[in-house]
């Protein structure tokens, strides 16, 4: 054992000149990592089922990483939520009902109830510890899981939207990436129990993964889709400490066009927003060729129209 010397004065970190850095390895055979400083761990445990950490970084504001991937940080996490939520809201003629499968951190419910339609949220998260260090941590995020609209469930999405006797206008899937307790909701099985749990014109959108990180996850997760929706796209925004900067969604759309259906009367009554316009959710849907290459034909094609 070396000798740690005498023992000293406790010294903060930035007393002590050190650097403390959480490190996201990133990319299925890519080398790469995104590192963000570190100032104080709040919380770091394992729950029933993953671990959850809470650090405060230096810039970023807090940072909710699940089994060492980031899910959230203050920073960016509007440009996120703000386009998993008002991207399907804006499309869907009348959205009552809203499911929001996995999110337990509250960042799709709190964008939803911006809708005045929105009579009804169903939260359904598999791990209730998420929710509660959420509710401690990030209180202003996880401020509408105490709206009187919204009934938070504690179970597993795929499990809820199979046995769901309600029918919902939109599904939101805000998961983790398809490892461990999320890998249920990227099977076509999924999207089976989502077609059936949505009304006539229902829209269900998913955490989908960058198109430069994760073909291997986008191109057979369309093919499902494809499969069994009539339209299917892709989407993107912009979020800088997810790894390659960017993350997509997956529009499974019954009826509703992503584009010619959005109603700009009710987006711009939309109130508080960081990152959505009309502008960008037309531009979200806009991919380069890599983006395009990775969709299978009968998606590829329905978003080259979108881009024509
Ligand atoms: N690679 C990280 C993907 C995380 C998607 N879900 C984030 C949860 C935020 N509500």
């Amino acid at each position: 054992m070396p000798n740690p010397g005498p023992p000293g004065p406790r010294l903060s970190l930035e007393e002590t000149g050190l650097q403390l850095w959480f490190r996201e390895k990133a990319g299925v055979g890519l080398a790469s990592a995104l590192s963000v400083q570190i100032e104080t761990v709040f919380t770091r445990f394992r729950s029933q089922f993953q671990e959850i950490a809470v650090l405060q970084t230096r810039g970023f504001g807090k940072m909710l990483v699940l089994d060492g991937v980031i899910m959230l940080t203050e920073f960016d996490e509007s440009s996120y939520h703000e386009m998993i939520a008002h991207v399907p809201l804006l499309c869907h003629p009348d959205p009552r009902r809203i499911l929001v499968v996995g999110g337990g951190d509250g960042g799709a419910v709190r964008e939803s109830l911006r809708h005045p339609g929105v009579e009804r949220v169903v939260l359904c998260e598999l791990d209730r510890a998420v929710v509660e260090t959420c509710r401690e941590h990030f209180p202003g995020l996880a401020a509408g899981l105490d709206d009187p609209r919204v009934e938070v469930v504690y179970e597993d999405g795929a499990k809820y939207a199979a046995a769901a006797r309600e029918a919902f206008e939109v599904i939101i899937t805000d998961s983790t990436d398809p490892v461990g307790p999320a890998e249920v909701l990227f099977r076509a099985s999924y999207y089976q129990a989502l077609f059936k749990a949505l009304s006539p014109q229902g829209i269900a959108v998913s955490q989908a993964e960058s198109f430069f990180y994760h073909p291997q996850v986008i191109g057979p997760l369309f093919e499902s889709i494809g499969r069994i929706f009539p339209l299917s796209a892709y989407y993107h925004t912009a979020v800088p400490t997810y790894p390659s900067g960017l993350i997509g969604f997956a529009y499974a759309s019954k009826g509703p066009h992503p584009l010619a259906d959005l109603d700009l009367g009710r987006a711009e009554l939309l109130e508080g927003l960081s990152y959505y316009t009309p502008a960008v959710h037309r531009a979200a849907f806009v991919l380069p060729r890599r983006g395009l290459a990775v969709l299978p034909e009968k998606t590829r094609q329905f978003q080259e129209s979108l881009n024509a």
